[in-house]
């Protein structure tokens, strides 16, 4: 619709004009802006964000791929120029949902601060900038991720299902601006809107949902599968509380409710229309049915509401967006009617508040299972709302599910969505009355498990007893599995009652629990860890009885990370550089760094490179300014450990190094040290009081050596509190040196080792986790590599290790130790670290010790190196152009291949024109108009 200038006054209506021919159809929509090819990148765009300048002389849609709704007026009208009135150029209008015009984004803001915030620009607040300008961007991707949709019904589509306990996503503005394309032109409205765009980034309440690595990577595949165009749906729980937040009073940890949808979710669209029911305790019936069948009846106690939070997930510079859909809790009436009737009102208060207690917060351990009951009941809530969703959707194109696995391909993140395999027997059996065999070997080409950890104190395993009060019939058919299971053990080790016990899926030592990596693994027909050692010691250890009777099922798919997020958007400066070296296809293709090699040693280019990390450091230290009151130096060397505080993770090693070298500069106070700013970051689980001590030490650390004057500011100590998704932003392009140094065979794999990496850190470390693979790929000469070995550590613990010998041979240790004993660290308190020296000195479970000098002397080997700044630059350099391994879209595409056999659908993209918008609804038979 447009106003015609030229009609007089009484017939200039609001004429309504066809699409012009120009107007494109359904078949030329033109792709959304794919990064560019060339090589040589100088005359390209620098910014990894900016799309093409709009063109202004075509009524293509350009940059992204949404067609603007634009009329023209016909040219007609335009040389008959009526007396008495002005000739005007052209008029377009262009949709103000979908068009990237200055003029259409700015004007779909402030009808959004309008129409949707209800404010004014003089009442409005930052807040509302943030939610105006959302949804404005959403706008602007819906369309994609209906076609998506719409596409992933067709019959012959397979789709991936991620189920995971945990998403954590971080705040999703900025990335979906740069995965569309249009950045700078979001960029452009806002500010001359008279805002400042990062100001309104800044507003958004990050979505924590996770507690570490495993949430994040479930994130970062979310994001791969998109923009490899995969077919994909992530299903998870939609915590009211997500991880809590930190706050550090006293140099103690604080934790702080996370009230994360306080103001709203702006991404997020809830789907009532689609809940399903879960039952929830009770008791079985077992009958036979009039045709004979042995049948049984579940009768909950307990019935809750799952409804759908869904989000979409778009790909970058592609048309795919995908849908993580979040379960929420609620009861099934707003009342229990009948409690309310019989006068026990409280009683029907309670019921409610019980079923939605079930999303209300997430636990926020980490390597560490509580084996509570309203843990067990998230895992089952979300597991069995999506499998039941599954069967929706499949029924919508199907007769029956027999070919159920064809179409889905479910991937647990570890065994926290193990319940799924007895749940889908159950939906099959039970409620679809398919025959147990057939039932299981659907099961059995649906599952693929993801393990995490190779903690025995993070294996879950649940008291038979509350599984069967929670969860009745799937105890029974755990049983009916385990049964089938053992018969089929007894014919390979006949006579082997060793061997039955140690694959049971019920562990009857102590208090008999059913073990849910055994279930993963039995009803799953892949297993993978996430680095190459650790799968290696899946194979030897854990999971060595089910790997010596399905060596097939095993592979191993090491961790990768987003580069859209972990440097696109977080190290713009870093992205510019990178890409008018190379081109930007890096960005999708991260084996493309390998490019930068060949200016390694080019003085230009690493000039280039110090600047991009120097103004990191500057930023950094800004914000730690802002956010600990502490000054540090940019100029000094940043060591940085930012992840879950953990004994196995050994912050506390760290920490003794601080305390080693802030002895040495007392004790010759001239010392030539290479000044060094010691950064930590992290959560320690509420209830783990030894992480928890381990914080202060740190913070206690920090206050001696922060005011001792004897050290010059040579040595500085920040705790950076609050360790998320979005205070991480700056943290890894501003380090020089990442450590990783949990005690060798403990971290299954780490991520955060490939984000610093990648934004040319060096790393210290141990052969832990992915450090080798990282150690492998940029060379052992860009790697300082310290401590035992995996069969060192389990060797010297054969020998009888003990950590109070190594600590009594070892003068520097022992100083170390002696002054946090003595009180130096706490104001003379030497009762307060006592329970953390005791553990070292009588246990050393973490061989802290063992690993203490050769920590030193390699970070005495850091020191030295980081004196000589152009060949460091050139091993930062080289850190970053090998990295390319570590891109979760590398991880993605092993999984599509090798596990989920899945192929990529790309997605066209059916215009929605908003003046032509017309209904097709689903015809009356319930086929799909
Ligand atoms: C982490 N696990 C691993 N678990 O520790 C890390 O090495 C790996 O890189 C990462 O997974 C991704 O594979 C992890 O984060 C948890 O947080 C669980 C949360 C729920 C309770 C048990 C631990």
């Amino acid at each position: 619709m447009v106003w015609n200038p030229f009609k007089k006054k009484d017939e200039a209506d609001l004429v309504s004009t066809e699409a012009t021919d120009s107007t494109p159809s359904a078949s030329t929509v033109p792709p959304p802006e794919k990064t560019q090819e060339k090589q040589n990148g100088e005359e390209q765009s620098l910014s990894p964000s900016v799309p093409p300048a709009p063109d202004n002389s075509s009524s293509t849609n350009v940059g992204v791929a949404e067609p603007v709704a634009e009329v023209k007026i016909q040219t007609e009208q335009l040389n008959e120029e009526p007396q008495g009135f002005v000739c005007v150029p052209e008029i377009r209008v262009e949709d103000d949902r979908t068009g990237l015009d200055i003029e259409t984004l700015k004007r779909a803001f402030a009808d959004n601060l309008f129409y949707i915030q209800g404010k004014l620009g003089s009442m409005a607040t930052p807040n509302d900038y943030y939610m105006a300008l959302a949804y404005t961007v959403r706008d602007r991707l819906l369309q994609r991720w209906l076609n998506s949709a719409q596409t992933y019904l067709r019959g012959d589509v397979k789709v991936v299902c991620y189920l995971s306990a945990e998403f954590l996503l971080g705040p999703h503005l900025g990335n979906n601006l740069i995965n569309l394309g249009i950045y700078d032109r979001i960029e452009q409205a806002i500010t001359e809107s008279g805002l400042d765009l990062q100001e309104l980034i800044a507003q958004e309440e990050e979505p924590g949902l996770g507690n570490g690595g495993l949430g994040r990577l479930a994130a970062c595949y979310i994001d791969s599968l998109a923009s490899l165009e995969i077919p994909a749906i992530g299903y998870g729980i939609r915590y009211e509380f997500g991880i809590f937040d930190q706050e550090i009073q006293d140099g103690w940890q604080v934790e702080i409710t996370d009230k994360w949808l306080r103001y709203g979710n702006p991404w997020e669209i809830a789907r009532p229309e689609i809940a399903v029911e879960v039952k929830l305790g009770g008791y079985v019936d077992h009958y036979v049915d009039d045709a004979g069948n042995y049948r049984t009846h579940w009768i909950p106690d307990r019935e809750v509401h799952g409804v759908p939070y869904d989000t979409p997930i778009l790909g970058y510079r592609v048309n795919t967006a995908n849908t993580l859909r979040l379960w929420k809790a609620e009861a099934p009436e707003s009342f229990d009617f009948q409690a309310f009737n019989v006068g026990d009102y409280y009683g029907a208060v309670d019921a409610k508040i019980s079923s939605e207690n079930i999303t209300k917060v997430l636990y926020p351990n980490d390597e560490q299972v509580q084996g509570k009951r309203l843990r067990l009941e998230q895992q089952y809530f979300f597991v069995s709302c999506s499998l039941q969703d599954m069967i929706r959707l499949y029924l919508l194109e199907n007769p029956n599910l027999d070919n159920f696995h064809e179409t889905f391909a479910v991937q647990l993140n570890d065994t926290h969505p193990s319940i799924g395999v007895p749940e889908l027997m159950r939906l099959l059996v039970d409620e679809h009355h398919m025959a147990w065999e057939q039932a299981w070997q659907i099961t059995t080409h649906t599952f693929a498990y993801t393990n995490h950890t190779l903690l025995p104190e993070a294996l879950e395993k649940w008291s038979v007893q509350l599984f069967g009060r929670v969860l009745p019939r799937h105890l029974e058919i755990i049983y009916e599995i385990n049964r089938r299971f053992l018969d089929m053990v007894r014919i390979r080790y006949p006579d082997n009652d060793a061997k039955l016990a140690s694959l049971s899926l019920i562990d009857e030592l102590g208090k008999k629990s059913v073990r849910m990596a055994h279930l993963a693994c039995v009803g799953s027909y892949a297993i993978n860890g996430v680095a190459q050692l650790h799968t290696e010691l899946l194979k030897k250890d854990v999971l060595h009885d089910f790997y010596a009777l399905w060596p097939e099922k095993f592979s191993n798919k090491t961790n990768g990370v987003t580069p859209r997020r972990w440097v696109v958007q977080n190290n713009p400066g870093l992205s510019k550089l990178i890409s008018r070296k190379i081109g930007d296809r890096w960005i999708t293709h991260l084996d493309e760094l390998r490019k930068l090699e060949q200016f390694a040693d080019d003085p230009q280019f690493q000039a280039q490179w110090q600047q991009v990390k120097q103004n990191c450091k500057h930023q950094l230290t800004k914000q730690i300014k802002e956010r600990t009151g502490v000054v540090v130096d940019p100029t000094s060397m940043f060591d940085i450990q930012v992840k879950r505080i953990h004994e196995y993770k050994r912050q506390h090693l760290n920490a003794l190094h601080i305390i080693t070298l802030y002895n040495r500069l007392k004790e010759n106070p001239d010392l030539d040290l290479q000044p060094r700013t010691f950064i930590f970051g992290g959560k320690a689980a509420p209830g783990y009081f030894m992480a928890k001590l381990m914080i202060k030490l740190i913070t206690s650390v920090g206050e001696v050596v922060n005011n001792d004057p004897d050290v010059r500011d040579r040595l500085k100590v920040v705790f950076l509190p609050d360790y998320n998704v979005t205070n991480s932003q700056r943290v890894y392009p501003a380090a020089d040196l990442s450590e990783q140094i949990s005690t060798a065979g403990k971290e299954a794999s780490g991520t955060g080792n490939m984000k610093f990496s990648l934004n040319g850190a060096l790393t210290i470390g141990t052969l832990d986790g992915a450090n080798v693979e990282i150690r492998e790929e940029v060379g052992a000469e860009n790697f300082f590599l310290f401590g035992l070995t995996t069969p060192e550590v389990k060797e010297q613990k054969a020998n009888g290790y003990n950590s109070w010998d190594v600590y009594n041979a070892n003068p520097g240790l022992k100083k170390a130790i002696d002054m946090i004993s003595c009180g130096f660290f706490s104001h003379g308190d030497q009762q307060l670290f006592k329970p953390l020296l005791d553990s070292l000195l009588y246990d050393d479970k973490y061989m802290l010790f063992a690993d203490y000098q050769d920590y030193i002397d390699c970070q005495d080997r850091v020191g030295d190196a980081f004196k000589h700044k152009d060949a460091w630059t050139k091993m930062s350099i080289l850190n970053t152009a090998r990295s390319g391994k570590f891109s979760s879209d590398r991880a993605i595409r092993e999984y599509c291949q090798e596990i989920w056999q899945v192929e990529p659908v790309p997605i066209e993209l059916q215009e929605y024109v908003q003046a032509n918008a017309v209904l097709r609804v689903r015809q009356p038979n319930g086929s799909k108009a």
